[in-house]
């Protein structure tokens, strides 16, 4: 579909009350949340989306600001993010709350778009700042075949220096991904995703672990390895949102 086809789709439909989220209709914003918001739509919230390159149309959590992102990661209220291969591809959690997109649908997404991939933590206590991001230039993944490999081009200095996040991707740039059932990472004796009870990209291991069991109600920093940490950062994480901006 052109763009101009992409444009002329936006269909506007109203989000119906009362009914399973399964059947719940939600606006929809085009091939993606940046479509959304170059196209007009404002807010946050659950939007449908449909990439070029996905057979259907899907829900996502759009943020409709700094450009338009669609949320491929939230975790504010502590579901289990220690899962198989297959959730991690499939996706899983409710894109109202806490979920993982799904590698295929991002992989969709980002299949004919140039897209940022922007990683948010947040803290607790709310204090100053409140929040730290990093943005990754030229994001893409392979395919399942190569283990979704994770690819950028450079983390970019859009934040001011009090919220840029330690840049702790670098170090694993070219990793494949892991998870308890699928190991692919550089650590010859063991699991990293094991040992960090999460599915991420890790070498031998990891300096960050995002997908980690979180505790938003705690204050200091953990030794737990299976607990989202952030090295590089003193605060303990209480939310962790990963989103893709795209062109
Ligand atoms: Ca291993």
């Amino acid at each position: 579909m052109s763009a101009e086809n992409r444009t002329c789709s936006l269909i506007t439909m109203s989000r119906l009350q009362n009914m399973n989220s399964s059947d719940v209709t939600y606006r929809q914003v085009g091939h993606d949340c940046s479509e959304g918001f170059r196209t007009g739509a404002t807010g946050k919230g659950v939007f449908t989306i449909e990439p070029d390159s996905s057979s259907s149309p899907f829900q996502v959590y759009c943020d409709l600001r700094f450009g338009g992102r669609t949320y491929i990661q939230r975790q504010d209220y502590g579901i289990n993010f220690n899962r198989t291969w297959r959730d991690y591809r499939e996706g899983f959690g409710n894109v109202t709350g806490d979920h993982w997109l799904g590698f295929e649908k991002i992989r969709a997404m980002n299949d004919r778009a140039i897209c940022q991939f922007v990683i948010r933590l947040t803290y607790n206590p709310r204090c100053c700042p409140t929040y730290r991001q990093a943005n990754f230039k030229h994001f893409k993944l392979t395919d399942e075949d190569d283990g979704y490999r994770l690819t950028f081009d450079s983390l970019t200095a859009g934040q001011s220096s009090k919220n840029r996040l330690t840049d702790m991707l670098t170090e694993v740039k070219g990793a494949k991904f892991s998870t308890y059932d699928r190991d692919n990472d550089d650590n010859p004796t063991g699991s990293c995703s094991q040992i960090h009870g999460a599915g991420w990209w890790f070498k031998n291991c990891t300096r960050c672990n995002p997908n980690g069991r979180l505790n938003p109600d705690a204050v200091n920093v953990s030794a737990d390895p299976e607990e989202v940490f952030w090295d590089g950062d003193p605060r303990r994480v209480s939310g962790v949102h990963t989103a893709l901006q795209c062109k």
